[in-house]
């Protein structure tokens, strides 16, 4: 198999300069994904939801490398990569809450966050559908000319779907500025990578498109920067997309009506064990005090705890909202 490009850091060589950052992002990834869980159980969140939590090195490495210019796109599990894109706290829990203050004033729901003024252009119910929307916003740049890069998140069954070849073998011939993410979280809804793909390397699949597939050790933020680096570079230098496959674990239920009983005893535990929070932390303590950890903590459960309550002080959108931004 062609693994063309490796990590040149990881945690294992101690913490990023940045790691106060990038622990935070996490942490308040996680924290909104936990009170999403809450909000969900008390029947505030209409429809399902599907959280991300146990994937935050992915979402937070990759996007640690974009600018606001650079574009976007993930699946309905895509809070995290909204939120690590730039997005308010406060307008991602409106929009869950369906209020008029929420990122798409509160029609989306879960399953659509987006928010055009950081590069987040969509989140896609549909599994795969938004890899051709990053192959167009790819081209649009090489078309204008101008050094933007189109980043898409999607899991591992969705490399299993038209959509994705369609995407990777047009992006790879014309040599556009995208960077596509497996998030292989080791799951299509409940069934495990094994039961739906006869290879157990999803970064092979770069070969057909003569293209770099990398793998990473997606619970290692640094690693996963490290070669999103790479392939942002490569995206920019007009040198064409990658395929990178970040290997991780969904630790939560597929939506928030699975309880995850198919996992075989032990798997979560062991994956639990390389948390990607805990391996950040871990690595921090070579510089950092146990009290420095505990303070982003603090910050970040604040920053969570008042984007909630801004959040539910934003008022239900009016009636004349209703057919203001569809289509008839
Ligand atoms: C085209 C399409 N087929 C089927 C579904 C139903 N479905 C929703 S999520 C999902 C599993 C996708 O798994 P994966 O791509 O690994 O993403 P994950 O949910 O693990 O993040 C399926 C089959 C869908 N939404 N769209
Ligand atoms: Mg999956």
């Amino acid at each position: 198999m062609t693994i063309s490009m490796e990590a040149t850091a990881s945690l294992d060589q101690g913490p990023p300069d940045d790691a106060v950052d990038l622990l935070a992002m996490m942490l308040r990834i996680r924290m909104f994904e936990d009170k999403v869980m809450d909000l969900f159980s008390q029947n505030l969140v209409r429809g399902s939801t599907h959280l991300c939590q146990g994937q935050e090195a992915v979402t937070v490495g990759v996007c640690s490398t974009l600018r606001p210019v650079d574009t976007m796109t993930c699946t309905y599990r895509g809070h995290g990569a909204v939120i690590a894109k730039g997005a308010a706290l406060d307008a991602c829990f409106g929009e869950l809450l369906g209020r008029v203050g929420g990122l798409c004033r509160g029609k989306g729901g879960s399953m659509h966050f987006a928010d055009f003024s950081v590069g987040a252009i969509g989140s896609n119910a549909i599994v795969g559908a938004h890899l051709p929307i990053t192959v167009g916003a790819a081209l649009a740049s090489s078309y204008v000319g101008d050094d933007r890069v189109a980043v898409s998140f999607f899991g591992d069954g969705a490399t299993n779907i038209g959509a994705f070849h369609e995407a990777l073998n047009l992006a790879a011939i014309w040599k556009l500025p995208a960077v596509f993410v497996i998030e292989n979280n080791q799951y299509g809804e409940y069934s495990p990578l094994r039961a739906t793909t006869p290879i157990d390397r999803l970064a092979r699949r770069a070969d057909s498109y003569g293209i770099p597939g990398v793998l990473v050790d997606g619970n290692d933020v640094a690693a996963v920067r490290s070669v999103a680096q790479s392939a942002v570079q490569r995206a920019r230098a007009g040198d064409g997309p990658t395929l990178i496959e970040a290997d991780t674990y969904r630790q939560v239920g597929h939506s928030r009506s699975d309880p995850a009983t198919y996992r075989p005893a032990g798997e979560l535990d062991r994956w639990l064990a390389k948390d990607p929070i805990l391996l950040l932390e871990q690595s921090m303590l070579a510089r950092w005090s146990e009290a420095d950890l505990d303070a982003v903590r603090q910050a970040a459960q604040h920053d969570v705890d008042v984007a909630l309550e801004t959040a539910l002080a934003m008022p239900e959108p009016p009636l004349d909202e209703l057919a203001k931004d569809v289509w008839a």
